[in-house]
């Protein structure tokens, strides 16, 4: 008899207009698969029990944090992206929230509208929305979007009509007049927060919150560093489900306890402890961004008997890698910065993206790994593309590679499975 559970709100959830009975059996199902994934695992830190607890969580007391601000009249603000100026959102009291769009069930929601070769990200999102099978949806003032790729922004016109949708342009280059573009778009973007907000942002109020998202990332950074240790204190898959915890927990809260998790971390390497087995191949993850609850790859090389060191996506290190320089003061000039930081991120929908590629390399000597993953969801065709250049880079470095296409569906387990292990393999040969 299963004892994890993540409980149940029906009242809530009816007065936010959730279709209750398909999104409950949505929720025992989550909460089997959570078991299976997380808490069948050995030796796990002890400080995981806050992050098994957010997940408990999930559809209850977060949702209900939401809707308090709200009430209060913060804005609470979704999203899919890391574009979006978090700094913004908090300092006008207000909350962001990344919103689900890592799950096969929702799907089908999306393909009654939808293309169905598109992504699934983007697909599983907007039938998040299109079957209200999502509270975090049903809680929001509006969705920040942007235009980041076609399946996004094209999306996001149809998403409108369901939920208020924002949409941040987002250029595809990085050359001064782009740059340029981007920084009225932040301008903007700050105007409309502060309209749904009803009040100006101060000088104060955005330096208060970029010392606040600062640190969040430095927290991640700690983490990211500590699970580079050889042999590594905590799993690929707990290091994954705090990057997606990330993007919604209160940050200030989500940051103590990440901090609390790296003093245990610290400690268990002085005490030799480890979670991997003697040997395991160390794979370091490149690629698209895996929303919760996609799980699927780092169950599958974890399965394999390997360890997941690093990940180099947006939930991972383009998240937390980049920091805003808090010496900068007037609203301009900070507005300015925040660009700057914002612009850092390496995501393939730029042209030219050599920073991504060199980036690669680096996070693979930085955490130790053995070899490269490089994961791309099907159908993003800027990752699928810029894949042959991560390719090259690796073939040039002697980096073992390996590229997976994959989805949401378990469809290609099998055969997923099968390729992993003969990398895993040839890993070992090297170790
Ligand atoms: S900054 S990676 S979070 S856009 S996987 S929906 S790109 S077709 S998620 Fe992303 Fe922002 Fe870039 Fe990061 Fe489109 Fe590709 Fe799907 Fe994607």
């Amino acid at each position: 008899m299963s004892k994890f559970e993540i409980k149940a709100y029906p009242e809530m959830w009816r007065s936010l207009d959730i279709d209750v009975e398909r999104f409950d059996k949505a929720r025992k199902m989550l909460g089997e698969a959570y078991e299976q994934s997380f808490l069948s695992q050995k030796n796990r830190p002890q400080s995981m029990v806050y992050f098994d607890n957010m997940i408990t969580e999930l559809h209850g007391s977060r949702i209900q944090e939401l809707l308090d601000a709200r009430k209060e009249g913060r804005p609470v603000i979704g999203t899919f992206c890391v574009y979006i100026p978090e700094e913004i959102v908090l300092a006008a009291g207000g909350i962001c929230v990344g919103l689900c769009g890592g799950s096969q069930g929702s799907v089908p929601d999306a393909e009654k509208t939808l293309p169905r070769n598109i992504c699934p990200m983007v697909k599983s999102a907007y039938g998040f929305k299109a079957g209200r099978i999502c509270p975090y949806f049903q809680a929001v003032d509006f969705v920040y979007g942007e235009t980041t790729c076609d399946a996004k922004k094209k999306t996001w016109e149809l998403l409108d009509h369901l939920v208020p949708t924002y949409v941040m342009e987002i250029p595809h280059g990085k050359k001064p007049r782009d740059l340029a573009l981007w920084r009225e778009e932040v301008k903007a973007f700050k105007v409309k927060v502060e309209e749904v907000a009803g009040k100006e942002i101060t000088e104060e109020d955005l330096a208060t919150a970029v010392k606040v998202m600062n640190n969040k990332r430095k927290a991640l950074q700690r983490l990211n560093a500590l699970r580079h240790h050889t042999p590594t204190p905590i799993s690929g898959k707990d290091g994954l489900l705090i990057e997606q915890i990330a993007f919604y927990d209160d940050p200030v809260r989500f940051t103590d306890k990440v901090h609390a998790l790296c003093a245990e971390l610290e400690q268990r390497i002085e005490d030799k402890v480890t979670v991997q087995a003697k040997n395991a191949a160390r794979v370091m993850i490149a690629g698209t961004p895996m929303a919760l609850p996609n799980w699927k790859l780092h169950n599958l090389v974890e399965g394999a008997g390997a360890v997941i060191v690093n990940e180099e996506s947006c939930v991972g290190t383009r998240y937390f890698k980049d920091l805003m320089d808090e010496s900068v003061t007037g609203m301009d000039n900070m507005l300015a910065a925040l660009t700057d930081r914002y612009s850092e991120i390496d995501c393939s929908c730029f042209t030219p993206n050599d920073e991504r590629i060199i980036q690669v390399v680096k996070e693979f000597r930085d955490s130790g790994a053995d070899g490269i993953i490089n994961y791309s969801l099907q159908f993003c065709h800027t990752y699928n593309i810029e894949e042959v250049r991560v390719r090259r880079a690796c073939e040039e470095e002697g980096i073992p590679y390996m590229f997976i296409e994959s989805d949401y569906s378990s469809e290609d387990t099998g055969q997923l499975r099968t390729r992993i292990e003969a990398f895993l393999e040839q890993l070992a040969d090297r170790i």
